[in-house]
Protein backbone atom coordinates (compact mmCIF):
# COMPACT_ATOMS: atom_id res chain seq x y z
CA UNK A 1 0.00 0.00 0.00
CA UNK A 2 2.92 2.55 -1.03
CA UNK A 3 1.85 6.24 -0.35
CA UNK A 4 3.74 9.12 -1.85
CA UNK A 5 5.28 12.09 0.83
CA UNK A 6 7.75 14.60 1.22
CA UNK A 7 10.47 13.54 3.60
CA UNK A 8 10.21 12.54 7.05
CA UNK A 9 6.46 12.82 7.46
CA UNK A 10 5.61 8.95 6.86
CA UNK A 11 5.44 5.92 8.67
CA UNK A 12 6.34 2.72 7.75
CA UNK A 13 4.52 0.09 9.12
CA UNK A 14 5.93 -3.89 8.77
CA UNK A 15 5.00 -6.70 10.13
CA UNK A 16 6.76 -10.54 10.04
CA UNK A 17 4.01 -12.17 8.46
CA UNK A 18 0.67 -11.58 6.63
CA UNK A 19 -0.78 -13.78 9.36
CA UNK A 20 0.10 -10.62 12.15
CA UNK A 21 -2.48 -8.40 9.61
CA UNK A 22 -5.45 -8.54 12.12
CA UNK A 23 -3.58 -7.02 14.82
CA UNK A 24 -1.38 -4.45 12.89
CA UNK A 25 -4.46 -2.84 10.85
CA UNK A 26 -5.11 -1.53 14.36
CA UNK A 27 -2.28 0.64 13.86
CA UNK A 28 -3.14 1.65 9.90
CA UNK A 29 -6.20 2.63 11.62
CA UNK A 30 -5.10 4.99 13.79
CA UNK A 31 -2.87 6.43 11.41
CA UNK A 32 -5.58 6.89 8.81
CA UNK A 33 -7.62 8.82 11.65
CA UNK A 34 -4.78 11.04 11.62
CA UNK A 35 -4.47 11.48 8.07
CA UNK A 36 -0.68 10.50 8.04
CA UNK A 37 0.98 8.61 5.45
CA UNK A 38 2.48 5.51 5.27
CA UNK A 39 3.67 2.32 3.75
CA UNK A 40 3.19 -1.41 4.73
CA UNK A 41 5.21 -4.41 4.30
CA UNK A 42 5.55 -7.77 5.28
CA UNK A 43 9.31 -8.56 5.88
CA UNK A 44 11.32 -11.29 7.84
CA UNK A 45 14.22 -11.77 9.33
CA UNK A 46 14.00 -15.06 10.12
CA UNK A 47 12.80 -16.09 6.74
CA UNK A 48 14.32 -12.70 4.19
CA UNK A 49 16.93 -11.63 6.11
CA UNK A 50 18.28 -9.94 2.44
CA UNK A 51 15.13 -7.69 2.52
CA UNK A 52 14.58 -7.22 5.71
CA UNK A 53 18.18 -5.36 5.54
CA UNK A 54 17.01 -3.42 2.10
CA UNK A 55 14.16 -2.65 4.45
CA UNK A 56 16.16 -0.64 6.96
CA UNK A 57 18.56 0.56 4.46
CA UNK A 58 15.63 2.36 2.14
CA UNK A 59 13.89 3.82 5.54
CA UNK A 60 15.40 6.61 5.88
CA UNK A 61 15.13 7.14 1.54
CA UNK A 62 11.63 6.58 2.00
CA UNK A 63 10.71 9.49 4.51
CA UNK A 64 9.72 7.02 7.37
CA UNK A 65 10.07 9.52 10.68
CA UNK A 66 9.11 6.64 12.93
CA UNK A 67 8.68 2.40 11.89
CA UNK A 68 5.78 0.61 13.71
CA UNK A 69 7.26 -3.57 13.49
CA UNK A 70 4.72 -6.32 14.66
CA UNK A 71 6.22 -9.49 15.15
CA UNK A 72 5.22 -12.66 16.83
CA UNK A 73 7.27 -15.95 18.93
CA UNK A 74 11.11 -15.25 18.56
CA UNK A 75 10.58 -11.37 17.19
CA UNK A 76 13.97 -10.39 15.69
CA UNK A 77 12.41 -8.28 13.29
CA UNK A 78 12.03 -5.12 15.65
CA UNK A 79 15.81 -5.09 16.64
CA UNK A 80 17.76 -5.90 13.50
CA UNK A 81 15.31 -2.62 11.81
CA UNK A 82 16.50 -1.01 15.05
CA UNK A 83 20.44 -2.16 14.50
CA UNK A 84 20.37 -1.31 10.50
CA UNK A 85 18.46 2.36 11.13
CA UNK A 86 18.34 5.47 13.19
CA UNK A 87 14.81 5.59 12.89
CA UNK A 88 13.06 5.17 16.22
CA UNK A 89 11.24 1.62 15.58
CA UNK A 90 8.35 0.97 17.92
CA UNK A 91 7.50 -3.32 18.25
CA UNK A 92 4.47 -4.35 18.90
CA UNK A 93 4.46 -7.94 20.00
CA UNK A 94 1.78 -10.51 18.67
CA UNK A 95 -0.51 -12.46 20.99
CA UNK A 96 -0.42 -15.66 20.22
CA UNK A 97 -1.87 -19.17 21.07
CA UNK A 98 1.58 -20.94 22.26
CA UNK A 99 2.88 -18.40 25.30
CA UNK A 100 0.71 -15.28 24.76
CA UNK A 101 3.00 -13.02 23.34
CA UNK A 102 5.05 -12.76 26.01
CA UNK A 103 8.06 -14.30 23.77
CA UNK A 104 7.72 -11.58 21.37
CA UNK A 105 7.52 -8.88 24.26
CA UNK A 106 10.64 -10.01 26.05
CA UNK A 107 12.53 -10.48 22.55
CA UNK A 108 11.56 -6.32 22.31
CA UNK A 109 12.18 -5.25 25.89
CA UNK A 110 15.51 -7.34 26.18
CA UNK A 111 17.42 -5.68 23.99
CA UNK A 112 20.76 -4.71 24.41
CA UNK A 113 21.95 -1.52 25.68
CA UNK A 114 22.71 0.75 22.65
CA UNK A 115 20.19 -0.80 20.52
CA UNK A 116 16.20 0.42 22.08
CA UNK A 117 13.18 -1.09 20.48
CA UNK A 118 10.10 1.20 22.09
CA UNK A 119 7.01 -0.88 23.08
CA UNK A 120 3.29 0.55 23.62
CA UNK A 121 1.64 -3.05 24.43
CA UNK A 122 0.90 -6.07 23.11
CA UNK A 123 -1.61 -7.32 20.60
CA UNK A 124 -4.33 -5.13 19.00
CA UNK A 125 -3.73 -2.25 21.96
CA UNK A 126 -0.29 -2.59 21.40
CA UNK A 127 -0.74 -1.60 17.79
CA UNK A 128 -2.56 1.47 18.59
CA UNK A 129 -0.92 3.03 20.69
CA UNK A 130 2.29 2.21 18.57
CA UNK A 131 0.28 4.38 16.33
CA UNK A 132 -0.64 7.23 18.56
CA UNK A 133 3.10 7.28 19.88
CA UNK A 134 4.13 7.50 16.26
CA UNK A 135 1.66 10.65 15.69
CA UNK A 136 2.96 11.98 18.79
CA UNK A 137 6.67 11.93 17.46
CA UNK A 138 5.32 12.99 13.92
CA UNK A 139 3.45 15.88 15.84
CA UNK A 140 6.18 17.55 17.64
CA UNK A 141 7.13 19.10 13.99
CA UNK A 142 3.29 19.46 12.94
CA UNK A 143 1.42 22.14 15.28
CA UNK A 144 -1.85 20.81 13.31
CA UNK A 145 -1.14 17.14 14.15
CA UNK A 146 -0.03 18.40 17.82
CA UNK A 147 -4.02 20.16 17.66
CA UNK A 148 -5.86 16.63 16.20
CA UNK A 149 -3.89 15.04 19.20
CA UNK A 150 -5.10 17.60 21.89
CA UNK A 151 -8.59 16.92 20.41
CA UNK A 152 -8.20 13.34 20.43
CA UNK A 153 -7.27 13.46 24.18
CA UNK A 154 -10.17 15.36 24.72
CA UNK A 155 -12.39 12.76 23.35
CA UNK A 156 -10.35 10.32 25.88
CA UNK A 157 -11.45 12.47 28.69
CA UNK A 158 -14.93 12.73 27.44
CA UNK A 159 -15.55 9.07 26.77
CA UNK A 160 -14.39 8.61 30.66
CA UNK A 161 -17.34 11.32 31.63
CA UNK A 162 -19.79 9.17 29.53
CA UNK A 163 -18.70 5.76 31.46
CA UNK A 164 -19.32 7.61 34.80
CA UNK A 165 -22.79 8.39 33.77
CA UNK A 166 -23.38 4.99 32.53
CA UNK A 167 -22.23 3.18 35.35
CA UNK A 168 -23.54 4.58 37.42
CA UNK A 169 -27.01 4.82 35.61
CA UNK A 170 -26.82 1.00 35.44
CA UNK A 171 -26.42 0.88 39.23
CA UNK A 172 -29.36 3.21 39.67
CA UNK A 173 -27.46 5.36 42.20
CA UNK A 174 -27.30 9.36 41.75
CA UNK A 175 -24.41 11.22 42.33
CA UNK A 176 -23.84 10.47 45.92
CA UNK A 177 -25.56 7.05 47.09
CA UNK A 178 -27.15 6.87 50.38
CA UNK A 179 -27.59 4.38 52.62
CA UNK A 180 -31.80 2.98 53.16
CA UNK A 181 -33.20 5.00 56.05
CA UNK A 182 -29.88 7.70 56.23
CA UNK A 183 -32.10 11.07 56.21
CA UNK A 184 -30.74 13.85 53.88
P1 LIG B 1 3.44 -17.45 10.31
O1 LIG B 1 1.99 -17.29 10.71
O2 LIG B 1 3.74 -16.90 8.93
O3 LIG B 1 3.95 -18.85 10.51
O4 LIG B 1 4.28 -16.51 11.31
C1 LIG B 1 5.54 -13.42 12.57
O5 LIG B 1 5.56 -12.08 13.01
C2 LIG B 1 4.35 -14.21 13.05
O6 LIG B 1 3.74 -13.64 14.19
C3 LIG B 1 4.27 -16.73 12.69
C4 LIG B 1 4.94 -15.57 13.39
O7 LIG B 1 6.31 -15.51 13.04
C5 LIG B 1 6.69 -14.19 13.16
N1 LIG B 1 7.96 -13.84 12.49
C6 LIG B 1 8.91 -13.16 13.15
C7 LIG B 1 9.89 -12.89 12.19
N2 LIG B 1 9.49 -13.41 11.01
C8 LIG B 1 8.30 -13.97 11.22
N3 LIG B 1 8.93 -12.82 14.43
C9 LIG B 1 11.14 -12.11 12.44
O8 LIG B 1 11.95 -11.99 11.52
O9 LIG B 1 11.29 -11.62 13.56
Amino acid sequence: MPRTSSNNKKVGVVMGSSSDLDTMREAVEVLKEFGLEFDVDVVSCHRAPQLAHEYAADAEKKGYAVIIAGAGGAAALPGVLASLTTVPVIGVPMVNQVLGGVDALYSMLQMPKGVPVAVAGLGKTGAQNAAILAVEILGLRDSGLKLRLADYKKRLAEDVKKGSVEVKRGLGTGETHKKRGTKN
